[in-house]
């Protein structure tokens, strides 16, 4: 068996998806998901132009070799644009190779260790009283466990809080700026907490996604304050590339720890990872070089008794989407996935296996990873420009987001 194609499809339904889709000799077809949410199509000429004319003629069901290939023979390693084709390129692999032998993905990697997949939804507010309503709605669709972001008093603009895209006169879309008040916000979470608690009771699954934004000893602080609101995790506290400032963290709070959706190796989690700093890695399958390295980093944090939370946001597409859900099934030391669904349009254009119901997950039956692309209704939504927002601080200074 041969690969006789490697083809990427662009498509906006709603937002930006990039899709990979290598062809065999016998016809059969893998996807793989590499959208880079703001950097889309930087990915693309990565796949176009240096990574599918190496995979013609190559064997399909070789997945590691090629996966090592195209780490290692690229020479320069590592990075988001690098790991997302890789990943593409992967996970295409994997769903030919479940496509041939005629079992879902999931099998071919253990096998179901458990029935379903539990997920955790986004509730979203300015205010607490728009937040209440966003947790009914995620409760009235099923979900178990929520996500809470609020808006900040004083702030216009806050991550989860979404705003208006903001376009040049010449009509290319700017970064929407959002405003950013670390001292309000330290304040202002733990009460949004007590409120929430207050109103659904001790028992409702909550979650909180710092974003990057504070320093370790704001982290820390943030993780005390918290303690008493039971949250099932705090996310991305810290900008982690400085692996070392969890320990900070770690050493002052009780509060869960999630960090990693940034992240595009498992170097990015080895001092995590061994210390034992955080409770759950949430490196998305498109971001991480597929299935194939996320199945190792998965391994090597369950030695240290830490869980998977595979990161799912809506820039992650169906196709990636699906590729983490048949990876949660297998794993052992599975946590919870964050589903946050997608548009009418998108579960037109991408047509899929895998099924919500109840709040959990399911990958479905259908042989390999059980998505379908239709190219003409994809051709119907061209790619948008668009970007990921930006943070700055009242006196201007750029802030993490
Ligand atoms: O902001 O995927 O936990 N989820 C997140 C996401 C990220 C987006 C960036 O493209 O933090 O919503
Ligand atoms: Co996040």
């Amino acid at each position: 068996m041969k690969i006789v194609d490697a083809s990427v499809v662009v498509a906006s339904p709603g937002r930006n998806f990039v899709t990979l889709r290598i062809t065999t000799d016998d016809g059969v077809t893998g996807l793989g998901d590499a959208t880079l949410n703001g950097r889309e199509l930087a990915v693309v000429s990565y796949l176009r132009d240096h990574v599918a004319p190496l995979l013609i003629g190559l064997d399909p069901h070789r997945i590691e070799d090629t996966w090592q290939l195209l780490y290692r023979g690229a020479y320069w390693r590592r990075g988001p644009v690098t790991m997302a084709a890789i990943a593409a390129v992967d996970v295409a692999l994997w769903d030919i190779k479940a496509k041939v032998a005629n079992l879902p993905l999931y099998q071919l990697l253990g096998g179901a260790s458990r029935e379903r997949v539990r997920t955790y939804g986004h509730a979203n507010g300015r205010d607490l009283p728009e937040l209440f309503e966003s947790v009914r709605e995620r409760l009235d669709q099923g979900y178990k466990s929520i996500r809470i972001q609020t808006g900040v008093p004083g702030l216009k603009r806050v991550y989860g809080v979404h705003g208006e895209p903001e376009v040049t006169p010449d009509g290319h879309p700017r970064p929407l700026v959002e405003d950013w008040d670390t001292a309000a916000y330290l304040r202002h979470i733990p009460t949004v907490f007590e409120a929430v608690r207050s109103e659904f009771g001790a028992e409702l699954p909550l979650l909180h996604d710092a974003h990057h934004r504070l320093s370790p000893q704001q982290a820390a602080r943030l993780g005390k304050d918290l303690e008493p609101y039971d949250l099932f995790w705090l996310e991305d506290c810290t900008p982690a590339e400085n692996q070392e400032g969890l320990r900070l963290v770690r050493s002052h709070t009780t509060t869960p720890l999630a960090i990693g959706e940034v992240f595009n190796t498992i170097h990015d989690f080895r001092t995590l990872v061994n210390e034992q700093l955080i409770d759950y890695v949430r490196a998305a399958v498109t971001h991480f070089g597929g299935v194939s390295p996320l199945k190792k980093l998965f391994d090597f944090a369950a030695q240290q008794q830490i869980k998977t939370a595979i990161h799912g946001p809506e820039d992650i597409s169906p196709v990636g989407m699906a590729a983490a859900i048949h990876l949660d099934l297998a794993i052992h030391n599975f946590g919870i996935q964050e589903y946050a669904g997608y548009t009418a349009a998108t579960e037109e254009v991408f047509r899929h296996a895998f099924t919500f119901d109840d709040g959990y997950l399911h990958p479905g039956e259908a042989p390999g990873i059980g998505v379908e692309l239709d190219d003409e209704l994809a051709a119907a939504y061209p790619y948008v420009p668009a970007y990921l927002p930006v943070n700055r601080l009242a006196d201007g200074t750029v802030h993490d987001w």
